[in-house]
């Protein structure tokens, strides 16, 4: 590609999750591997101090996707929303 794609289809979007439940870098890493194991999502950093979520993830994949693997693996999520 050598235009820049307006395409809302094809980009990736970042989401912001709230993380309830973490109590150590252990709990980090479990949240941050269920969402980067999600097929389409392209990276997922998780901030203990701020227990955010910013997820990266092809359009394809739901919000609700993302809460549920974070469910999954014993914690909370929920969307934060600016
Ligand atoms: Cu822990």
């Amino acid at each position: 590609m050598t235009t820049p794609s307006t395409d809302s289809a094809t980009e990736p979007k970042t989401t912001l999750l709230t993380i309830d439940g973490m109590t150590c870098g252990g709990c980090v890493r479990h949240v941050q591997q269920a969402l980067a194991a999600l097929d389409g999502v392209q990276g997922a950093e998780v901030d203990f101090p701020r227990k955010q979520a910013l997820v990266v993830h092809e359009p394809t994949v739901a919000v609700g996707d993302l809460l549920r693997a974070v469910g999954d693996a014993g914690y909370h999520a929920s969307e934060l929303t600016p």
